[in-house]
């Protein structure tokens, strides 16, 4: 790593610090009431969350840390299988679901939690796309073989913010139980998968997934930046993978988006 490179990295560290201080500050004084000192630095991202934030969205601690960018949401749908019925296997605070649904997809959302099925309705309705989304509250392990559809999407729980106090985020680290078991749960859907995983997690693992059915599915991987920043890794399975693992110099392709 160059000099240059080393003091643009510290200077971004000292500016992020600053802005989430300052984050910190801003809550304190406007939004004593709704926003916890813990979301701070996920309230002054808000706009990234949803562009349309201003007009009512609503969000839980949880949301707060977990919930899918909106560029990387539109994305995700963008990438999907064309038409059709996506689960959203954990739907939160719906940022993935409404993109789905914008886009033409109908959307089954699941989430084990009642209130954040109710924010995922309100932040559906802001969009206008609430009547393209059915609503599940239920725990997608028994849901799932129940349901039939061209994609199933996963942004189950990570662990918390500190996912990424690990430097190798395994699978058995994902919530409410380890990725292995919960791709097998998402296959009885459809073998199309699109998972959104820690930027820190182990892919070699993540690829092997794919050796879970026979013969193996296509296996994409890429990074999900916002303003130059890492935010997560999202895998496709199935025909959500367009450039497979054909390519015989990798076993897996990694793009940066
Ligand atoms: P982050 O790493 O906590 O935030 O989450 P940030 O601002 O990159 O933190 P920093 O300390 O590196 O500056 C980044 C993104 O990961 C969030 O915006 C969510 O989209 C996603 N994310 C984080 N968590 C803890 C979860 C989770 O538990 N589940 C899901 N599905 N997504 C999560
Ligand atoms: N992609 C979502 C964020 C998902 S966070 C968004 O953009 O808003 C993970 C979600 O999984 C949380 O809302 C949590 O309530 C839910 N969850 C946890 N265990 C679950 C289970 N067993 N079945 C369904 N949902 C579950």
């Amino acid at each position: 790593m160059t000099r240059a490179s080393r003091r643009s990295k510290k200077q971004r560290k000292f500016l992020k610090r600053k802005l989430n201080t300052r984050a910190k500050w801003r809550c304190s004084k406007e939004s004593q009431a709704i926003i916890s000192p813990k979301v701070a630095k996920y309230w002054i991202q808000r706009y990234s969350l949803f562009s349309r934030y201003d007009e009512g969205i609503k969000m839980d601690e949880e949301g707060w840390f977990s919930v899918t960018p909106e560029e990387i949401a539109v994305r995700h749908a963008q990438r999907s299988v064309s038409g059709g019925v996506v689960v959203d296997c954990f739907a939160g605070m719906g940022g993935n679901s409404i993109q789905f649904a914008a886009l033409g997809y109908h959307v089954v959302a699941i989430d084990v939690d009642p209130l954040k099925i109710e924010m995922a309705s309100n932040n559906a309705k802001i969009y206008g796309v609430d009547k393209y989304i059915d609503f599940i509250v239920g725990d997608f392990l028994h849901v799932a073989p129940s349901l039939k559809g061209n994609v199933a999407f996963l942004s189950p729980p990570w662990g918390g913010p500190s996912y990424k106090r690990t430097e190798n985020f395994t699978l058995d680290l994902l919530k409410p139980v380890d990725g292995y078991t919960l791709f097998q749960v998402a296959q009885t859907i459809t073998p199309n998968i699109i998972m959104f995983l820690p930027r820190n997690v182990d892919v070699c693992q993540v690829e092997e997934l794919s050796w879970l059915s026979s013969p193996p599915l296509n296996v994409e991987i890429e990074e999900n930046y916002v303003q130059g920043y890492v935010k997560g890794i999202t895998a496709y399975f199935g025909n959500t993978a367009y450039w497979g693992v054909t390519e015989e110099t990798t076993s897996h392709n990694i793009h940066e988006i």
